[in-house]
């Protein structure tokens, strides 16, 4: 018993950071994504493993848990939305970054084309984005998503709902809670999302897309 209980207490795990705390600075400094990471993703990931245990849902992966809201059981849906996307958006979210000195910052050539005949230029895209995540009201997140005919659309979301729950493929991924950026920036949002676009990885970023 004491050792299927450990079983379940492990069942999701923090990733590894792709870097480290400080690699995003100043754009994202050290103390912030120290503990954005170890204290607010830890938590997501912990609540998330004390409410799918003993669930139907225990063994499945978090894209299909996050795909199927239905299969949920009721007295556990909200802690495994909100902690469950708590997990899942910032892993996403990690991973879409890298340091603004590196060569996965430049976007490609094709993707700058896919992103010209949605939004017109790839500056229109970055401006109708930031006016998304600066409009967005209370905790959330602002995405660039595709849905089932790969079209693209920048959407906003509440708290940590996840895209994936209306059906549609997260591409790019931005954190607009306080906690993302408070302490460096205070209540200026926009300039963290202005300076956010300093360390975007566009290589990964493009491999969601073309998933
Ligand atoms: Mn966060």
């Amino acid at each position: 018993m004491f050792y299927y209980l450990l079983y379940k207490i492990i069942m999701f795990t923090l990733p590894k950071l792709p870097y480290t705390y400080d690699a995003l600075e100043p754009y994202i400094d050290a103390q912030t994504m120290e503990t954005h990471y170890t204290k607010h993703h830890q938590g997501y990931t912990n609540k998330l493993n004390a409410a799918i245990a003993w669930t139907e849902r225990e063994n499945t992966t978090i894209e299909e848990i996050l795909t199927h809201l239905d299969k949920l059981p009721a007295d556990k849906k909200t802690a495994i939305i909100n902690n469950g996307g708590g997990y899942y958006n910032h892993n996403l979210f990690w991973n879409s970054m890298c340091p603004a000195n590196s060569d996965d910052t430049v976007m490609s050539e094709s993707f700058k084309t896919i992103l010209t005949e949605t939004f017109w230029s790839v500056e229109n895209f970055k401006e109708q984005f930031s006016n998304a995540a600066a409009t967005n009201f209370g905790s959330g997140r602002t995405w660039l998503v595709k849905d089932e005919n790969n079209n693209l659309k920048i959407l906003n979301t509440a708290n940590q709902n996840c895209p994936i729950s209306q059906g549609l493929t997260p591409i790019l991924g931005l954190d607009i809670w306080e906690h993302a950026y408070y302490l460096k920036y205070q209540n200026r949002r926009h300039e963290y999302v202005q300076n956010w676009w300093n360390v975007i990885n566009w290589k990964v970023v493009e491999e969601n897309y073309n998933q």
